[in-house]
């Protein structure tokens, strides 16, 4: 028997059936490329969900992780480290932000982010209590927690875990009238992605985020912005709202590449208004700041800026685009993006994408369809064009021959 299938018979025994991933069991990774048990060779195309924007296995992120793991990993907050200040000054700087606050994972910098919104929303704006209103986008994604899902415009997600936390209201997604209308003397922040990335790519219409920002100044409200997936040059700048000149927002939500896929490492920065509501015993995670956790992002943000990983987003980002929208097939509708953050959306006639996805495999490239039409490009960001060659002549031959 495949030691693959061995496997997968003991997940399938012993693991929840929260997932339907693709018939391949990984066991290694190098820069863009994953090897399977078999040791067949494959071409990520998700990144783990943008998560190893610096690559698999990136060498100076494990260097850093290895010396920081032989010292000390983990104190607590209840003492301070040596590692931590150096991430938020790194941080801070970097993402123009006043303050920080360290936690894990990317759902929890989202329940961070609507903590400190709130209490900003009663203890400055003077909101009565409880009556907090956050609006969000219509076809968001923001994680998986009861709170956020509440939030969530996906039957599926919601659908058997109620009651849902009150205190969120839905607009369309760049409808910045929509935003206008929504807004109440309880409305305390505007929270988006300024890309849907689990809604299909979705980008906005240009000056969303601008005309958003002065909406929220005008009414008093925070502008927060969830970059988890299009933060850390994944669109082609170092976050995704630096494409619209003159946009700061008031909260930023970072995670995923914070770590560069070696560890859970998410964070809310925000200016310090907003940070400056949380007291002592306010908020916490037993891991959130830890060193080790510390020296991975400092290592991971000095991996991204040095090898200017923005600039190579963007224009392998353009020039994959360009080959995609050279293809010509009945099956594509749409071919959309920013830097190295794609997705084509297939037609109906199409069957699906996930049989793309399947051939796609076979060809040896690993891709994941988000909802049922949209296939999703976002390898990792130390991408070359010589293997986006490789790549593209796969995903040409799959669209001429499936
Ligand atoms: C899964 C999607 C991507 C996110 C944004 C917060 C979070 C995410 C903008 C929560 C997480 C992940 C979750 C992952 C799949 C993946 C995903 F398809 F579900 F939407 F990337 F596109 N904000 N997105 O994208 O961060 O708590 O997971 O660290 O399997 O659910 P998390």
């Amino acid at each position: 028997m495949k030691k693959s299938n061995k496997l997968f018979e003991m997940e399938k025994k012993y693991g929840a059936n929260n997932y339907h991933p693709l018939d391949v069991c990984l066991a290694k990774g190098k820069g863009i490329w994953v090897w399977d048990t078999e040791g067949k060779k494959y071409l990520d195309f998700l990144s783990s969900y943008s998560a190893v924007n610096q690559g698999h296995c990136n060498p100076k992120i494990a260097q850093a992780a290895i010396k920081q793991m032989k010292k000390l990993t983990l104190t607590s907050r209840a003492f301070h480290n040596d590692q931590l200040p150096l991430f938020y000054e790194k941080l801070c700087k970097l993402a123009k932000m006043d303050k920080m606050l360290p936690m894990n994972s990317g759902a929890e910098a989202v329940e961070t982010a609507l903590k400190a919104i709130r209490k900003w929303g009663y203890t400055v704006k003077g909101v009565e209590k409880d009556k907090a209103e956050i609006i969000v986008s219509k076809n968001n994604f923001h994680g998986r927690t009861i709170t956020i899902i509440s939030f969530s415009s996906e039957f599926q997600y919601k659908d058997g875990f109620g009651p849902l936390t009150q205190g969120f209201v839905e607009i369309p997604f760049g409808d910045t009238d929509a935003l206008e209308k929504a807004i109440t003397p309880n409305t305390v922040a505007f929270l988006t992605e300024p890309i849907q990335g689990e809604g299909g790519i979705i980008i906005p219409p240009d000056g969303f985020l601008k005309r958003a920002q002065e909406i929220c100044r005008k009414n008093n409200i925070l502008f927060v912005l969830d970059e988890i997936q299009t933060g850390l040059c994944r669109t082609g700048k170092l976050f995704a709202h630096l494409w619209e000149e003159g946009v700061k927002p008031d909260g930023l939500i970072l995670g995923k590449a914070l770590s560069g896929g070696y560890y859970p490492v998410s964070a809310f920065l925000a200016k310090k208004e907003v940070m400056d509501v949380f007291k002592p015993g306010d908020h916490g995670s037993t891991f959130g700041g830890n060193p080790l956790a510390s020296a991975i992002a400092v290592a991971s943000l000095d991996v991204l800026i040095k090898e200017k990983l923005d600039k190579n987003s963007l224009k392998m980002g353009n020039y994959f685009m360009k080959l995609l929208k050279s293809i010509k097939s009945d099956y594509i509708k749409e071919v959309r993006g920013r830097g190295l953050l794609i997705g084509v959306e297939l037609n109906e006639n199409a069957g699906g994408a996930r049989r793309f996805c399947e051939a796609l495999m076979k060809e040896g490239l690993l891709c994941k369809e988000t909802h049922e039409n949209i296939i999703r490009f976002a390898p990792p960001l130390v991408i070359t064009k010589k293997d986006i060659d490789w790549a593209f002549k796969r995903i040409e031959k799959v669209f001429k021959t499936i």
